[in-house]
């Protein structure tokens, strides 16, 4: 295929549109449900991120892997902040990760220049439905691929009334042995550990993997970095607009017990999620508009 110029083409995956893009580097897939990456890879590297195999693509039902948007509240409502709760009295039962990973948003356009490619989503409150969603609350997601991959997730408050969001993009990464990649970037920042009663713990060092692991990780730096010896690959995440992030890998147990995953895939996988959770949660004024984003990008450890 000639890449001089970056192709973009629709796709059907059974039951979700979905837009493949091409450059001379890179290949991405993005489901138009969600406006959720399924999937990024480099020339000549494993896949940035992981797509579970088992996937379905179903009108309604979130992607396993990618990077799905968890948003207007991330994970369980009950655990978030009094002032996240409060805003959605009417959404129980309040569905974990928010509305918008299986509603079908809409492409606004796609922008080609040279070897960069952006596609820009939106996500309007439904006519129906959902009658928590702040009136006047938009959602926005920009996709850009050129040497890396770009997310900016933009939320816009048109109402009249303060607002308290929580958000992530909960992006899976693909590596070679759980076992053997370690996350830099993360010490000496305090976290929550969701699996021993959310107890507020301080990293040392980098973090490896021995087990199940759910940490919702505050005051972060800007960059964090994967390091995967096995596969001689670093991955980077540069975040703005956000100073938090969850780390995730369900290991053995939990991995038995989720939807769209073969058993043994926690060994290959990983989620760092940058978000704005907890004291990171978003205000937005009337009228205001903020800008969570993270790019992704690869380098080659050296030797
Ligand atoms: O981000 C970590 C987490 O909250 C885990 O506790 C696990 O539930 C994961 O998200 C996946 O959630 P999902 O609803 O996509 O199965």
């Amino acid at each position: 295929m000639n890449t001089a110029t970056p192709q973009v083409e629709r796709v059907e995956l059974r039951e979700l549109v979905c837009w493949r893009v091409r450059t001379a580097g890179a290949e991405l897939l993005v489901a138009q449900q969600g406006a959720q990456v399924l999937s990024y890879q480099r020339n000549d590297e494993p896949p940035l991120l992981w797509l579970s195999p088992h996937a379905a693509y179903q009108a309604g039902q979130p992607v396993r892997g990618g990077v799905p948007v968890c948003w207007p509240w991330f994970g369980d409502l009950a655990r978030n902040p009094l002032e996240v709760q409060t805003q959605f009295p009417h959404a129980a039962p309040a569905p974990a990760h928010g509305w918008v990973r299986g509603l079908d948003w809409q492409l606004l356009g796609i922008d080609s220049v040279e070897q960069s490619v952006c596609l820009r989503f939106t996500c309007k409150r439904p006519e129906a439905g959902f009658p928590g969603w702040p009136v006047g609350l938009e959602l926005s997601l920009s996709i850009r691929l050129d040497e890396g991959l770009s997310l900016s997730l933009g939320s816009h408050n048109r109402g009249s009334q303060s607002l308290v969001l929580s958000q992530a993009l909960h992006s899976y990464f693909a590596v070679s042995d759980i076992r053997q990649v370690r996350i830099e970037g993360l010490d000496g920042s305090s976290y929550r550990d969701t699996l021993d009663g959310w107890q507020e713990r301080q990293q040392h060092g980098p973090l490896q993997f021995t087990g199940e692991t759910d940490r919702i990780y505050l005051q972060l730096p800007s960059r964090l970095s994967i390091l995967d010896p096995q596969w001689q690959r670093r991955i980077v995440l540069e975040a703005s607009g956000s100073t938090s992030a969850v780390v995730w890998n369900p290991w053995i147990d939990k991995a038995q017990r989720l939807s769209q995953f073969p058993a043994d895939a926690w060994t290959g996988m990983l989620c760092i999620e940058t978000a704005n959770v907890l004291e990171d949660a978003l205000q937005l004024a009337p009228g205001e508009c903020r800008e969570m984003a993270v790019r992704l990008s690869s380098e080659p450890l050296a030797d």
